[in-house]
Formats: structure tokens, sequence, C-alpha cells
């Protein structure tokens, strides 16, 4: 059965170009609820435990430096069917393929600055999710 939850990071970029409210009513509208959220800034180690699984791809490095390079909002959201139906809400990892009307393709810039982080499976949306948030920083 398809879990309820997904996990979302709003990225650096984003973040620095003003569009947190923006991504913020975009994801509600969408239909999804905010259960924990937080302002915060990832070490240049946490995001590379975070991107762990890129370890070996060439883009690794870079990455972890633009994660780390200016604050995120953190965010577990619930809806049915949440891991698919977020992935289709923010589109395609290059916003040059996101499909019109998703976040990335109104608010990112590249494939590597692309705005928004949506879990890609209901298991990595619990082990991002906890990565992230304790179980008292959840109101479900
Ligand atoms: P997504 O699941 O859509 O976030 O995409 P991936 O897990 O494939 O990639 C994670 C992040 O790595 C992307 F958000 C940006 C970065 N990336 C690149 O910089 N270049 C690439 O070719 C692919 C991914």
């Amino acid at each position: 059965m398809a879990g309820n939850r997904t996990f979302t990071m709003i990225k650096p970029d984003a973040v620095k170009n003003g569009h947190i409210g923006a991504i913020l009513n975009h994801i509600n509208k969408a239909g999804f609820k905010i259960v924990a959220m937080k302002y915060t800034k990832l070490s240049a180690e946490k995001a590379g435990e975070f991107y762990a699984v890129h370890k070996e791809r060439p883009f690794y490095g870079e990455l972890v430096e633009f994660m780390s390079s200016g604050p995120i909002v953190a965010a577990i959201l619930e809806k049915d069917n949440a891991v698919v139906d977020f992935r289709t809400t923010i589109g395609a990892t290059n916003p040059a393929e996101a499909a019109e009307g998703t976040v990335r393709a109104i608010y990112a810039t590249s494939i590597g600055e692309n705005a928004v982080h949506g879990s890609d499976s209901d298991e990595n949306a619990q082990i991002e999710s906890d990565f992230h948030f304790a179980g008292t920083e959840v109101f479900g």
C-alpha cells in the first residue's frame, strides 16, 4: 500500500531567491498537509550523509557544496499517495524537462540547483524524515 507521507526540502537556491512562501503555498494547494517543518542549514558533513547514495556520481561534490551553501526548509508532508503525488507536483529533476506548472518548472534554475527535494520511495521518505526530525517534532 502506498504510504501517506513524504519528505521535502526547499533548497538553498529557492530560499535565496525568496521563494519559500510561494513554494509552501504551491505544496498546500496541491493537497499536502505540513506535519513537520524547520528552517535550518546543513553542514557539508550532513549534506554528504544525506546524499551518500550519490557518492560515486561526478556531481556529488558540487551537490554537497550547494546543499550546504545556505539555509533550507525541511518538511514532512502528508497526503494519500504522498511520494508519487509529490514527485508529480515538483516535476522532473532537470527543470528543462519538468512539466509546465510544476515547482521545478517555475522555480528551479538548473539540474544542480533545482529548488526542491522530494523522496523517491516510502522507505526513503521514512529514512529522510528521521534524518531531520525527532518524533516529538512531527504533528500528524
Ligand atoms: P531527484 O530524485 O529528482 O531529486 O533526483 P536525484 O536523486 O537523481 O538527484 C539528487 C540531486 O542530485 C538533484 F536534485 C540534483 C543533483 N543532480 C545533479 O546535480 N546532476 C545530475 O545529473 C543529477 C542529479
